[in-house]
């Protein structure tokens, strides 16, 4: 059994050691994609500035096409909430946390997208 557990943290670090294999790196243990509510390339922008140099979070991309953002993150730094939070703080709706009305007022035209009817 001691071998086997062996042979398996070996393989484990070898895993980890070509960094180019993995998706996430190390910093980032969790990748999660949800809805955020938006329309155009500059909501992309604003989407992905939101959480640009917050501690925790890796990569990030809002496809607008699907309303779908990839979120790599680290979960000891940053939870889900969080990160809703500050895409929300930005004035971008998703399912679980709404923007504040006067954030998403003060959104370019072209950005006003229509707001889901789902959320609280
Ligand atoms: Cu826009």
């Amino acid at each position: 059994m001691k071998l086997i557990y062996i042979l398996s943290v070996a393989a484990f670090l070898m895993g980890c050691s070509g960094a180019d294999n993995n998706q996430l790196s190390a910093d980032f243990n969790q990748s999660e994609s949800f809805q955020v509510y938006g329309n155009c390339g500059m909501c992309k922008k604003t989407i992905e500035k939101s959480l640009a140099g917050v501690k925790g979070v890796g990569n990030v991309n809002w496809d607008k096409k699907t309303k779908q953002i990839k979120v790599d993150f680290d979960s000891l730094e940053i939870n889900l909430a969080e990160i809703k939070s500050k895409i929300a703080a930005a004035g971008y709706d998703t399912k679980e946390v709404r923007a504040e009305e006067s954030v998403y007022s003060s959104l370019p035209g072209c950005c006003q997208y229509d707001r889901p009817n789902d959320v609280k």
